[in-house]
Parts: structure tokens; C-alpha cells; sequence
């Protein structure tokens, strides 16, 4: 059975996503938590995943005969394996979009990223943002409501029925609720439906269980 190997459920943004795919196209899988901090955390070198992972990150997918490292290479390759599940949208236009928000997701975000890490436990009061951040969480509202304007009439979330897009936006989705960002309705309405999905809600009970703390990001 593929293992993934995954991060703290608390504060693993990249892990969530591709367990996510996985759990949503009914692929059987087991996981093993690799707690994040300590020594070498940040660098790719914490001694217990660079075991598993090459990159000395998680997540990372082992399959026996091959290893597939990174959050969207796995998610791609649940789409492959379970294609009925529809973890990308038929629709050529929907995929195309699906895959845009994705790679954006993937590849930027970075001041969010910064100054909003996951950590599903945590609340916080709305705050200022640095310019950069509040960019980017600009960003991100008008991404789900343009997204949903012109593709989401068949369901809740970002092009209607549930896709590989919004596992890469979920991690977000826990950001803007743990630091009270303030949301469109349209925005506000994407958000509540991740939260109330399945699959996520048993992730977050994880989350909540665990005792592992990383004090530095607690203190953001
Ligand atoms: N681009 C990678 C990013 C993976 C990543 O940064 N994972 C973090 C945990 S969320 C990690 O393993 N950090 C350990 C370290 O940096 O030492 C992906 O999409 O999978």
C-alpha cells in the first residue's frame, strides 16, 4: 500500500493537500507523522524525513518501487490512478483554470506564506498587514470569487464539484480563519464549505489531537 509520509497535521500546509487528493479520489493509503522543528528544520535536513524524502521535505509518497516527492507531483498522480474521481474537471476550460489557481498556489503566495502560517489550532484578532501580505490576501479573495463567478454554478467549491484546486487552497482557507481575515461573502461562503468538507474535518480532529507545538509559529 502507497505510504505518505506527511508533516504535523497542525501546521503541515504542503502535507494536507496531497492527502487531501488522495482521501477524495478513495485511494487507499497509509500515513506516517514526521513531526516538523528541531535540528536541521527549514533546511531540508531533518534527519527523519531526508530518510524517506530526497528533498528532506514532506510530503513525499512511497510507493514501493519509486518515491514521488512534492505536494502537486502527488496530487497529479492520484489524478492518474483514480481518473473517475475527478480530481481534475472534464471540462477543458475549468482544467485549464483548476491548473492556473494551482501553480499559482504552488509557486507564490510567498508574504502569506510568511506572515500566515497553517496552524489549524490557533485563533487570532484581525491585525495590519505588511503591504506585501495584504496583497496577497487580496489576491486570494479575488481569485475564489472570479473563480466561482465563471465556473462554480455546479457545486461549492472552486469550479463547483471538489477538484485538486481546492486541496491546494484549503491550507489557505485555515489561514484566513486562524489570523480573522476578513472575507467577501462569495469568499466567506468557498471558506465554509472547505471547512465543512469530509475529509477536511477529519484532518482538523487529527490536528486538534496532537500534542506537538512549534512555539516560534505559535508566536506569529
Ligand atoms: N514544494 C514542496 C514544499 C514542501 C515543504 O516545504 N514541506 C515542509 C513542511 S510543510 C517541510 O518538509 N519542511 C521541512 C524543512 O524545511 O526542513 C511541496 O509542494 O511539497
Amino acid at each position: 500500500m502507497p505510504v505518505l509520509y506527511i508533516g504535523n497535521k497542525n501546521y503541515s500546509s504542503w502535507s494536507l493537500r496531497p492527502w487531501l487528493a488522495l482521501t477524495w479520489a478513495g485511494i487507499a493509503f497509509e500515513e506516517r507523522v514526521i513531526p516538523l522543528g528541531g535540528p536541521g528544520y527549514g533546511r531540508g535536513r531533518i534527519a527523519e524525513i531526508r530518510a524517506v524524502s530526497p528533498t528532506g521535505r514532506v510530503p513525499a509518497l512511497d510507493l514501493g518501487e519509486l518515491v514521488i516527492w512534492d505536494s502537486l507531483s502527488i496530487c497529479e498522480w492520484a489524478a492518474e490512478t483514480a481518473p473517475s474521481a475527478g480530481l481534475w474537471p472534464t471540462d477543458a476550460a475549468a482544467r485549464a483554470i483548476c491548473r492556473s489557481v494551482v501553480c499559482e498556489m504552488h509557486s507564490g503566495f510567498g508574504a502569506m506564506r510568511r506572515d500566515l502560517s497553517m496552524n489549524l489550532r490557533r485563533r487570532t484578532t484581525p491585525k495590519e498587514w505588511p503591504n506585501d501580505t495584504a496583497d496577497d490576501l487580496a489576491r486570494v479573495d479575488e481569485l475564489w470569487r472570479a473563480t466561482r463567478a465563471r465556473f462554480g454554478g455546479g457545486g461549492p467549491f472552486l469550479v463547483g464539484a471538489r477538484t485538486i484546486a481546492d486541496a491546494f487552497y484549503a491550507p489557505v482557507v485555515t489561514r484566513l480563519r486562524t489570523y480573522g481575515v476578513p472575507l467577501s461573502p462569495e469568499a466567506a461562503a468557498y471558506s465554509a464549505a472547505v471547512l465543512a468538507d469530509p475529509a477536511f474535518r477529519a484532518w482538523e480532529a487529527a490536528a486538534e489531537a496532537e500534542t506537538w507545538t512549534m512555539p516560534g509559529i505559535d508566536a506569529l
